[in-house]
């Protein structure tokens, strides 16, 4: 099982070796340069797919606003039976879709299925919240009047999405935006560009079989320049953006200096706080699974573990014995629990990191280093290693998107854990093990973890889609998937009715004519 049919799996998802880069609906156009995909499994090339140019990027945008104009006066649950279709649609492709981005981001084919079922379950969601797009009515203060309020859609939404959830971060989005009127303009990362098209394709053909308007789904791709006309772009009132702070930082102020929204999921620097009173078994599984999952390059990866004095010898022993069994290679391959990095660029953000981590001070705990060899030869695969540091080093402070746990100490109470948990700029996701209520309750309450994902007795990543998504600080305080995040979809509008003969003013102003 430790390859793909690739040419199945293309024929499956209706992929070419050579795609058009641009879409509206199912309508294609391919005027740009070709880019190519190439597969850090292995390092063969997928297929390419052409830059979007400026005069396609203008076609898009007048298909997707006038989409946006019929598609605002359908009726909600209606927009929800589109997003139905399209989750049941996933449903019979998830095995092809999943091999996809398996094979073209490098995480295991169980990570890639279960990026699927994100997709599948935030359709199911968005579905439910078609029926549901609410808002309040208020007792006015004038007699014979009424007030409430109402969300309506907000327009053209504009997706920038990174390589490492090159499918369910997209579908997060659009499923929503979808049910809330809204229309998608999509830019997928440049190293997964086959996925954006494979999704690209299936929700445009659920279009087409109800005759839906083939501009309320876009797609563009090529590099910054093309996210750039979408953050310029004053008929775009919200950008949803997923990727580095350094990206997020360029987003929000050219979407800010036109005045319009931004919706930010930038990185994370996320930490398990192991109190004396952890169950060191669920803590060991956990952790590793946060730190080595998808070769630690989610948002929610774990990159601290802030172990307390009393325990950590005892933690750190059973961390290295965990480490000696892991398996890394071919994602494919269901013996493997470590996949590649995305690409070489990473191995060397990687290779950085850990040659900075020693010159600080930090000792290396278990070994990293590039494989090579038999199975190793797209240069992407690397050993997780730990490293024992203090949280104030500058590379512990920063979020390497790759395999690597700094392990760091604390004495005193979980006070002190909870000062270096929130001692980043990051605030993403947290966790503690602790089996101690009162520990618990402290790292949730107003003094506890400052991030926008806080955990007990589970680890920092594979948050569920029914909860906001998103974190604080320099992560961008954006809230995506579920609970109300859909209201950063919407307009509200506050309506006032007056059922009277007479014409009171608020605030019992007097102005007699
Ligand atoms: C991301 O890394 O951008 O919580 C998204 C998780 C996944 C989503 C991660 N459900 O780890």
């Amino acid at each position: 099982t430790s390859s793909i049919d690739l040419s199945a799996v293309l024929s499956d998802l209706k992929l070419q070796l050579t795609n058009p880069g641009t879409w509206i609906g199912s309508k294609s156009f391919s005027g740009g340069s070709a880019f190519s995909s190439s597969s850090p499994v292995d390092g063969s090339t997928i297929g390419s797919v052409s830059s979007t140019t400026e005069s396609e990027y203008e076609e898009v945008m007048q298909a997707a606003t006038s989409a946006f104009k019929d598609w605002r006066t359908v009726p909600a649950p209606k927009r929800g039976e589109l997003v139905r279709q399209f989750g049941n649609r996933l449903r019979e492709l998830k095995e092809p879709l999943g091999k996809l981005v398996s094979f073209e981001m490098g995480k295991s084919y169980q990570e890639g299925l279960g990026e699927v079922q994100e997709m599948i379950d935030i359709c199911d969601f968005a579905v439910g919240l078609s029926r549901q797009l609410h808002g309040l009515t208020m007792h006015s203060e004038r007699p014979g009047h009424r007030m409430y309020e109402q969300y309506h859609p907000l327009g053209v939404v504009g997706i920038i999405s990174a390589f490492n959830f090159p499918v369910a971060v997209w579908a997060w989005n659009a499923a929503i935006a979808l049910v809330c009127g809204d229309v998608c303009v999509w830019k997928p990362s440049e190293k997964t560009p086959l996925c954006g098209v494979a999704c690209q394709q299936i929700l445009a053909d659920i279009l087409e079989e109800n005759d839906a308007p083939a501009g309320l789904s876009c797609l563009i791709n090529g590099d910054y320049k093309v996210g750039e006309w979408m953050t310029a772009d004053k008929r775009i009132p919200m950008v949803s953006a997923t990727g580095s702070i350094r990206m997020g930082k360029i987003v929000a102020q050219a979407v800010a200096a036109r005045l319009g929204k931004s919706l930010l999921e930038l990185g994370g620097n996320n930490a398990i706080i192991v109190s004396p009173e952890a169950d060191i078994k669920m803590t060991v599984i956990g952790a590793v699974f946060g730190a080595v999952g998808t070769a630690g390059q989610r948002c929610t990866s774990t990159r601290r573990l802030i172990i307390h004095e009393s325990i950590y010898d005892q933690v750190k022993e059973a961390l290295v014995e965990a480490y000696k069994q892991l398996r890394i290679g071919n994602p494919l391959d269901e013996n493997n629990h470590v996949g590649p990095l995305i690409d070489q660029d990473a191995v060397a953000s990687y290779s950085k990191a850990l040659e900075a981590a020693q010159k600080e001070g930090g000792k290396v705990l278990v070994e990293g280093g590039v494989l090579e060899g038999e199975g190793y030869q797209s240069g992407c695969y690397v050993k997780p290693a730990i490293v024992e540091a203090e949280n104030h080093f500058h590379i512990v402070q920063e979020e390497t998107f790759a395999p690597i746990l700094y392990l760091l100490k604390y004495s005193g109470t979980v006070a002190d854990a909870i000062e270096q948990q929130n001692g980043v700029v990051q605030g993403l996701s947290s966790a503690i093990m602790t089996q101690n209520l009162r520990e618990a309750e402290l790292f949730l309450s107003a003094a506890g973890s400052d991030c926008g994902i806080a955990n007990v007795n589970i680890g920092t990543s594979g948050a569920e889609i029914g909860g906001a998504f998103g974190g604080e600080k320099e992560t961008g305080g954006g809230r995506e998937s579920g609970s109300d995040a859909w209201k950063y979809y919407m307009r509200r509008q506050t309506n006032t009715i007056n059922y009277t003969t007479e014409l009171p003013l608020a605030q019992g102003i007097k102005f007699d004519l």
